[in-house]
């Protein structure tokens, strides 16, 4: 019985392997094991196809032409807005926003609510384990308006540390802006309690939902969180497009992030008014290609089930954790209890860069470093991990073929 289960699995992932081209090809005479899909995920032939289609058939400007190229390819691009509606739960269509990525989300609403709202004496919150993008844009926002900046701490094992975060919690607290799963840990922080928390003072919460997308299940509504962001490039969809998700009011009650073409109702050399949402804040031909291959992408997630899919990840991490630690000297770092298919790790003294270099000339791709991560790692006392992601094209033999990686740039650099 147990033995089945395990073989549809595996049948899976090399099934689906077949409609990921790249993983066909060899790096440095062997074949490719990718394993650095936080960074981002390959894309599927379906959404390659998307753009090539795009471009060799309908390419036209969207929302001005009433040529039939240009009918087409604005029915397309909005479908994908409907498309990404559906795929988090939004209430509204108009709440999702077009942006080149995640990064630009963090920012549109640091510039915008953020320049509106944020005043002196005002205290914004984060993590530990931020990425660079969900720190810089709330620093330059505390520089420029007077606000302070008040960290979360984590335990050793990468998890919040939820009674801290509850007394950091006051009526100075404005915004408080997590990240729903660590790139650096995998940790999967505990939203929703986060969200009711800051509620209760009247503080927003944003969650950059980078890494949790591909993974979770999301539902705004149910999360109840006020803003959302997220990139299509680790959801096997193209790279400068992601989406911030707004709750309404907060939406149209701020100002627009950048002026131009689209984002306006009228403009006179006296005043111009402001398009209605989303259209406010998408200035500007937008990345129209890759966002209609965006909802190939979401195809893709639903074709292959997002449940199967995230059954199979975990199974993956399961298996890697254990024959990870088998590695004399190897330390995992991130074992929180709740995690996505993240590996960040370790070995003695020898240098992250040094295994990843070595794993290259074997074909292993994995990130090394601080993976944008920095005070995260200060707080762990360590330069950088190697740090292995594991998508649905993934395989327990690529993992042996890690692990025996591994074994051997240890013997070499030691
Ligand atoms: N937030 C988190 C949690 C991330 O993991 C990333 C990208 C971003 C924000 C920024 O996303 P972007 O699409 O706007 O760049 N993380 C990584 C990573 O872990 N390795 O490369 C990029």
């Amino acid at each position: 019985m147990i033995e089945t289960v395990t073989m549809e699995k595996k049948l899976d992932a090399y099934s689906i392997r077949k409609q990921f081209p790249v993983l066909n090809r060899e790096v440095k005479g062997k074949p490719l094991i990718y394993l650095d899909n936080a960074a981002t995920s390959q894309k599927p032939q379906m959404v390659i196809d998307a753009l090539v289609n795009y471009y060799s058939n309908y390419n036209a400007n969207i929302h001005r032409g009433i040529h039939t190229l240009a009918e087409e390819a604005t029915l397309a691009f909005e479908n994908t807005r409907d498309a990404v509606q559906q795929f988090i739960n939004a209430e509204l269509r108009k709440q999702i926003i077009f942006t080149r990525g995640t990064t630009e989300g963090i920012n549109l609403v640091a510039y915008t609510w953020g320049r509106q709202n944020i005043k002196a004496g005002d205290e914004i919150l984060i993590s530990v384990m931020e990425h660079h993008s969900n720190i810089v844009p709330w620093q330059i926002l505390c520089e420029q308006n007077g606000a302070t900046l008040k960290i979360i701490p984590i335990s050793d094992e990468g998890e919040l540390l939820m009674d801290e975060y509850e007394k950091l919690l006051s009526d100075k607290t404005k915004l408080v802006s997590i990240v729903h799963v660590s790139n650096s840990l995998g940790t999967i922080n505990p939203v929703k309690q986060i969200i009711d928390a800051a509620h209760k003072t009247d503080a927003i919460v944003f969650v950059d939902g980078a890494q949790s997308a591909v993974h979770l299940d999301i539902d705004v509504q149910e999360m109840d969180c006020d803003f959302f962001a997220f990139s299509a490039h680790k959801l096997y969809g193209p790279t400068g497009i992601g989406i911030l998700y707004g709750k309404k009011h907060l939406l149209e009650s701020m100002p627009p992030f950048q002026g131009g073409g689209e984002m306006i109702k009228e403009v006179t050399f006296e005043k111009t008014t402001y398009n209605e949402l989303p259209y406010k804040f998408e200035a500007g031909t937008p990345n129209i290609a890759d966002t209609i291959a965006f909802k190939t992408a979401l195809d893709f997630i639903h074709q292959t089930g997002k449940e199967k899919m995230s059954r199979h990840e975990k199974e993956l991490l399961a298996y890697a954790t254990i024959q990870l630690e088998l590695i004399p000297g190897l330390k995992i770092i991130g074992k929180a209890r709740e995690k996505i298919s993240v590996v960040s790790f370790v070995i003695d003294e020898l240098h992250p860069q040094d295994i990843g270099t070595l794993l290259d000339n074997w074909g292993i791709a994995v990130r090394t470093g601080y993976h944008c991560t920095q005070p995260l790692m200060n707080r762990f006392g360590i330069a950088g991990t190697v740090r292995a992601s594991f998508a649905v094209y993934n395989t327990k033999e690529e993992i042996d073929e890690l692990v025996l990686g591994l074994q051997k740039a240890i013997k070499m650099l030691s």
